[in-house]
């Protein structure tokens, strides 16, 4: 569907309260972009500060020289931020409702006050494991109020987490320790997740097989389930917790000393570290969790994201808390007990925001909206999206059901390395678009270039790669250990520009609409996996001398990953043999990274120079195999018969 044909949908009625209007966004935008001093200046001021910043922006996008600072001379601490200055209004306040995976299981409702003392107390014991400024803890943790502590008490002592999603293999997770070189893993005995449980800490004890013994392992005994147990490196942390001090000393931290390390998928090569700094990040996530999603006093705010993932850090934790909201966390699936679970937490907890991703609207669309309606939804005001373009369909479904037509859906578009929302609608200001992320927020300055010539695309409406032509404070500030690889994936191809990797096109009116990755990443329900990443597990294989891997339109998952595999020769390809290549991945990445289909490629087709040419593997994936452009310079041009022949989507 094309953006001409949809229209806008009015600001429902009810926003009058709202903290940004149409005028003000107008405003307030051009103030942002023409006087960004000016205006982060005033933003800055909404942290506190144990010295206060004079310098604001102190940014470099050249290529080669790359260097962001903001707000560089000040210094604070973010647990400060997120717990202590609130307590003197708050601290009976719910700041963390834990709503279990089991339904049966009552809600736990944490109040700043309990927050402050499980948070000092976690800090106090990491201080006392040795653990300093700067130094790296690694936290495998399922959604547990515990894994919030974990961030807060290493943000209290000023060392720097790196969170694993609690999905990932024993692999993906010994090599995050070892990268960042960690001396500590904070884990859990066992994770119960939609009724079903994944040992975690039988996880950790293999990947620590190839990690230092250096490292030792905290472990919350959260279902008492029996684990291993390795005397002298494994350490109870509740039963330390309970024996430590509530007070924790704060590290008086520069607005540029790191704050968390977040390993992401990008097109090339392993995993890479995105780094976040102090300052900047928590300014621009609080701000944008206020205005994004509208949030006042006394509002119920849910996230359903993971903390694995950016937006549990930024839209879960340091953004709501900063704020002094109540944030509801949740351990369970949306589709457990059944397909209204969503909806029972939202009306038991009568939550005001709701933010969830398009893969799982459109799961829960594909059960029917009866699950929905027997829920009272009215305390619903906001509604969210994130990680991925939504279809018009699922969005109509989620403004007409969900909704009732009366909440503002924000599309908020951004990624791990821009720390918050980067082009999203605003509740009380943006009439939206069906589809569009609509326009940029405050300090943003998105470009459209074209992807050959690098030239900015001017007037409406532009299609090409979207780039951001100036810093914004919530900005990565490098790779971890690698600066030179942060320039050249970012800073390099379109030079002056921060290049997002995604494709985008701006309508008549000027709304920007998101079309996917541009780069060898694809999108899995929201979650970002590299096609490098994929082939190098497959190609470990014994039976495997070459993969090549491709994302498909997949209906719920928005893309799937489809994998060509050519077998060592002589190997028969069997049903067997798909399913333990499937069950191969999972374990050396995780399930999210599980080919959804798999077909046998007797060859690829390859240029002479020997490059796989994947714009043709995409193309037979999507079963758009008619319009395969120039084959000519194929090395072998018989194999993409057989391959379409063999194609495993005919959808
Ligand atoms: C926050 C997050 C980032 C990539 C990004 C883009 C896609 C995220 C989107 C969206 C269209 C949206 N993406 N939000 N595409 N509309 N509202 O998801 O971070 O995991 O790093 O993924 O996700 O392709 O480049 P991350």
């Amino acid at each position: 569907m094309s953006s001409e044909n949809i229209g806008k949908h009015a600001i429902p009625a009810g926003q009058e309260n709202a903290h940004i209007k149409a005028a003000d966004y107008d405003r307030l935008y051009a103030e942002s972009v023409s006087d960004p001093e000016a205006f982060w200046g005033r933003e800055g001021k909404r942290l506190d500060w144990i010295k206060p910043f004079t310098k604001v922006k102190n940014t470099d996008f050249t290529f080669g020289n790359v260097s962001i600072k903001w707000f560089e001379d000040g210094v604070l601490n973010v647990s400060v931020n997120c717990i202590d200055r609130h307590l003197p209004a708050r601290a009976d306040q719910t700041a963390i409702i834990w709503e279990p995976d089991d339904p049966k299981k009552p809600a736990q409702h944490i109040t700043y006050a309990q927050l402050s003392e499980n948070v000092n107390r976690m800090a106090n014991v990491l201080r006392d494991l040795g653990v300093r400024k700067g130094d790296r803890v690694v936290i495998y943790l399922p959604m547990i109020p515990e894994a919030a502590y974990a961030m807060l008490a290493c943000a209290r002592i000023g060392a720097v987490h790196s969170i694993v999603f609690a999905g990932f293999s024993p692999d993906a997770l010994a090599n995050r320790i070892n990268d960042s070189g960690a001396r500590i893993l904070i884990t859990a005995d066992t994770a119960p997740r939609g009724g079903r449980s994944t040992a975690l800490k039988s996880n950790a004890d293999q990947a620590l097989l190839n990690c230092s013994d250096k490292v030792k392992c905290l472990v919350v005994k959260h279902t008492g389930e029996q684990t291993t147990w390795v005397d002298g490196r494994d350490i109870d942390l509740k039963a330390l917790m309970a024996d430590a001090g509530t007070e924790c000393e704060p590290e008086p931290m520069g607005a540029e000393d790191l704050l968390f390390i977040l390993y992401t998928s990008g097109s090339t090569g392993k995993p890479k570290g995105v780094v976040h700094t102090t300052g900047g990040y928590l300014v621009y996530a609080a701000m944008t969790h206020e205005y994004v999603f509208d949030y006042h006093d006394g509002d119920v705010y849910w996230c359903t994201a993971d903390v694995g993932w950016v937006t549990g850090h930024s839209y879960i934790v340091y953004g709501p808390l900063a704020n002094g909201a109540t944030t509801l966390m949740f351990e369970g699936v949306p589709t457990w007990p059944d397909a209204g679970r969503f909806w029972e937490v939202c009306a038991k907890h009568k939550v005001n925001q709701f933010y969830t991703a398009p893969t799982a609207i459109r799961a829960l669309m594909g059960k029917g909206p009866e699950f929905v309606e027997k829920h009272d939804l009215s305390s619903l005001r906001i509604l969210g999206t994130v990680g991925e373009p939504i279809n018009p369909e699922a969005w109509n479904w989620y403004d007409e059901h969900v909704g009732k037509g009366k909440c503002p859906i924000v599309d908020t578009w951004w990624q791990t390395e821009t720390g918050g929302h980067m082009i999203t609608p605003l509740p009380g200001a943006t009439e939206t678009k069906p589809g569009s992320a609509t326009v940029p927020f405050f300090g943003v300055k998105p470009e459209i270039l074209e992807p050959e010539s690098a030239r900015p695309v001017t007037g409406n409406p532009a299609e090409g790669v979207l780039c951001i032509a100036d810093s914004w404070p919530g900005q990565m500030r490098t790779v971890w250990g690698d600066h030179e690889r942060f320039m050249e994936t970012y800073f390099q191809q379109y030079p002056g520009y921060y290049f997002t990797g995604d494709g985008c096109r701006r309508d008549e009116d000027g709304y920007y609409w998101i079309t996917g990755r541009v780069d060898d990443v694809i999108n899995v329900s929201g979650h970002r996996m590299g096609t490098a990443e994929v082939e190098s597990a497959l190609v470990a294989h014994e039976k495997v001398a070459e993969a090549a891997v491709v994302g498909y339109p997949h209906p719920v998952k928005g893309q799937g990953i489809y994998a060509y595999v050519t077998l060592m020769n002589g190997v028969e390809p069997t049903e067997e043999l798909r399913a333990e290549l499937e069950k191969w991945v999972r374990g050396e990445i995780g399930p999210i990274a599980k080919p959804d289909l798999i077909q046998w490629a007797p060859g690829m087709p390859k240029t002479r120079s020997g490059k796989i040419m994947r714009r043709i593997l995409r193309k037979i994936a999507e079963n758009d195999y008619g319009s395969l452009g120039d084959i000519s310079t194929l090395a072998e041009p018989e194999v993409v018969d057989d391959l379409i022949e063999n194609r495993m989507n005919r959808g």
